[in-house]
């Protein structure tokens, strides 16, 4: 597949209601939206997670425009004719950058996918048409709200529930929310925001019976993580910390994390993804699918990796109506609980140019020499 060119586009679309998290509150979501074009007409869409800030990942909004522009698309054109599966080893030279190459390859597999008549989801190697949905519960104002919130999720028929906890919103609120709902499958995500003299305070989320505690110490403290393990019970699970394949493997080495987040836009791409869904199944480690904000270009890719067979556990992959009054592809309505993956050619789902063209605040096109 040789490319034409790619369109570069920022949009910025309100959330439906504030999320907060450990590392900041997000009123609306901004993010790169990529439309490749190939010389013989064909098109691929993908859109880059990284936030406007580096403040969950070192990656952010305008930073991987910058990369992309510079050097990651300059070394695609290079090659001339590309295909999805060099994408990675294309890239490597350039250190980092995880996200903006995850949508540069998203983008390239979408084009290819499309133009071969393949889903996505048949593609990567899904085993179910339909996928069970956790939602992600952003940080408070109150434990009255966060209640509030919660039942509304657990009303619309989410299978899981993960509550955002920092240092002072931690245990009361896991423990009302556990009382409130004896037998929902509750997890907390702590986004880095504890440190290594914290263990016997996390020791007493040990109660409450949680599926896991997400990323509760520092990014490049694996060893901490391994740590905690021995002391509490709750499992660990590590989000940010695995941004590859290797450090998936020396993550399992270490034991310093039973459970996976996937999160394909932190890894590189779809392909690194189920490259570590693959490690993780040969290793009884369950995995589940992170989620960044998306709009339903992300999501339906996401929807159909966690299709896989190691994704055993509900991801953050909720209804679009969770984060978006509109979004701009045909929405993701969730029925009992599940998200229908798609199984259209790539990505499968529809894009609402209308709308995209509305709440676009940049636009570029990079085109090969
Ligand atoms: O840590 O999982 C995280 C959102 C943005 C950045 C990081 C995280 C999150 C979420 C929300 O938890 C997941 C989602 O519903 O998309
Ligand atoms: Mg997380």
């Amino acid at each position: 597949m040789e490319i034409k060119n790619v369109e570069i586009r920022t949009i910025q679309l309100p959330l439906v209601r504030p999320f907060r998290t450990s590392f900041g509150t997000q009123l609306s979501r901004e993010l790169l939206l990529l439309k490749l074009t190939t010389r013989d007409g064909g098109e691929g869409w993908s859109e880059c997670v990284a936030m406007s800030e580096p403040l969950y990942s070192p990656e952010y909004t305008s930073g991987c425009q910058d990369v992309m522009e510079r050097f990651l698309l300059p070394a695609i054109f290079e090659r001339g004719d590309v295909r999805a599966e060099e994408v990675a080893e294309i890239l490597k030279p350039f250190l980092g950058h995880q996200m903006a190459k995850a949508a540069i390859e998203s983008a390239i597999l979408d084009a290819q996918l499309k133009d071969e008549g393949i889903s996505f989801g048949s593609y990567l190697g899904s085993s179910r048409e339909l996928i069970d949905c956790g939602v992600s519960v952003g940080i408070a104002n109150s434990i009255d709200e966060l209640v509030k919130e919660v039942g509304l999720y657990v009303s619309e028929g989410y299978r899981r529930i993960k509550l955002k906890i920092e240092p002072g919103w931690d245990i009361e609120p896991v423990r009302v929310i556990r009382e409130t709902w004896p037998n929902i499958p509750l997890q907390v995500d702590a986004n880095q925001a504890y440190s290594r003299s914290d263990y016997s305070h996390l020791a007493g989320l040990d109660p409450y019976d949680l599926l896991l505690i997400e990323q509760p110490l520092d990014e490049h403290d694996v060893l901490g993580h391994a740590e905690l393990a021995e002391v509490i019970s709750t499992p660990v699970c590590l989000d940010e910390s695995i941004t590859s394949l290797q450090a998936a493997r020396d993550a399992l080495a270490l034991k310093a994390t039973t459970i996976i987040n996937i999160k394909p836009g932190r890894v590189g791409g779809y392909l690194e993804s189920v490259r570590i869904h693959d490690l993780c199944a040969e290793n009884d480690i369950a995995v589940w699918c992170g989620g960044m904000l998306e709009t339903g270009i992300g999501r339906a890719a996401n929807v159909a990796l966690a299709s896989l067979p190691g994704f055993t556990l509900p991801g953050d992959t909720s209804a679009s109506s969770r984060y978006y009054h509109r979004d701009i592809t045909t929405p993701f309505v969730m029925d009992d609980g599940q998200l229908r993956v798609p199984q259209g050619a790539g990505i499968g789902v529809e894009i609402d140019h209308d709308f995209i063209e509305e709440i676009t605040t940049a636009r570029k096109i990079i085109s090969a020499p």
